[in-house]
């Protein structure tokens, strides 16, 4: 395919994406259109939160007891607010609200369904690290009207696209529809997302493993061993990185090659990542992108999910490494 850097802006890609399937209707372009409208509020506002009085806590919790950000309020606004009004849509979830969220009366109902983590990382805001968002879309499984909560209940397998959005030193949206993983740079002066990384794929193997290592002595003995291996791999010098951030770990991983696990431990047995919202959408970004992702026992995207807040071990990025993992486990 051509290099169509620079000249690409997101809204021609989808176009030129949604003309390859004369079936398409322009609903899941319209989606991720919004999307990327509310990452680019998103983005700007993140941009500005040394210099203006947004940083810092809100008053409220979530459902799982953590205080939200000011910014993961904000965030969890705009993603409702860009999706809510398009009528392509019958219901969504976000790791920041306890139920689903239904769309306003007013408004038609759709086919599809939107899960989001709004602002992943975001302990990481105060210090300047980069954060990001997650999406995934599924169809529902009900027949029409709202959507509801058994609507949600897929395993990642089900996905019809997936993406996140990082905020870093420059702001980038990856996504796929399952046909190849596609990544765009934000230009502030235009306001765009500009095609950067076309048909993105992982490698093989790499050479940087990312755990919270300071875990160690609650891991399980497998997970030890695993680390332990990888540090003593004669072919391979191994690395260690670990941002604490999924997506700022994921995308690195992503470009660079290897194994990025946050596994279940004695004081957490399911980990600490959210199947619907985080595990499942990179799970299938890094499928369509070459890699693997497991709980240890199943493919992240085989599992389904039985509530909306479901946590997982993960255990994501390139092939060589994951099926390492799964030979210790
Ligand atoms: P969040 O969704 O509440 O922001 O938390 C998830 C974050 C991930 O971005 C990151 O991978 C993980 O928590 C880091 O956890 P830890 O500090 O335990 O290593
Ligand atoms: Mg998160």
């Amino acid at each position: 395919m051509a290099i169509r850097k620079g000249v690409t802006n997101l809204s021609r890609f989808l176009l030129e994406e949604q003309r390859n399937f004369p079936e398409a209707t322009g609903d899941f372009t319209l989606i991720l259109e919004q999307i990327a409208f509310a990452a680019k509020i998103i983005s700007r506002e993140v941009n500005k939160a040394g210099i203006v009085n947004i940083l810092g806590k809100a008053d409220s919790s979530n459902i799982h007891g953590e205080q939200q950000q000011k910014l993961d309020v904000f965030a969890n606004e705009k993603m409702i607010q860009a999706l809510d009004h398009t009528g392509k849509i019958c219901a969504m979830a976000s790791e920041e609200v306890d139920d689903i969220i239904n769309i306003p009366s007013k408004y038609p109902k759709g086919k599809y369904l939107v899960v989001f983590d709004p602002l992943d990382g975001s302990s990481n805001i105060d210090v300047n690290i980069s954060i990001g968002t997650i999406f995934g879309i599924y169809k529902r499984v009900s027949s029409e009207g709202d959507g509801c909560r058994q609507d949600f209940m897929q395993p990642g397998r089900n996905l019809v696209a997936a993406g996140y959005v990082i905020y870093g030193s420059s702001t980038m949206f990856v996504y796929t529809t399952g046909r190849g993983v596609n990544g765009f740079t934000l230009d502030p002066s235009v306001g765009e997302f500009l095609l950067s990384h076309e048909n993105m794929t992982t490698p093989e193997f790499g050479s940087i493993y990312s755990i919270n290592e300071a875990n160690y002595h609650k891991w399980d003995e497998r997970i030890r061993n695993y680390v332990d291996h990888l540090k003593n791999i004669k072919e391979r010098q191994y690395t260690s990185r670990y941002i604490g951030s999924l997506v700022a770990d994921f995308h690195r991983n992503l470009l660079k090659g290897g194994v990025f696990l946050y596994p279940g431990d004695s004081k957490n047995p399911r980990g600490k990542l959210r199947l619907l919202y985080e595990a499942s959408p990179l799970a299938f970004i890094v499928e369509q992108a070459g890699g693997l992702a497991v709980d240890g026992d199943n493919n992240i995207l085989d599992i389904i999910p039985e509530n909306l807040h479901q946590k997982t071990p993960l255990i994501i990025g390139s092939k060589f490494e994951v099926e390492l993992f799964k030979k210790y486990w």
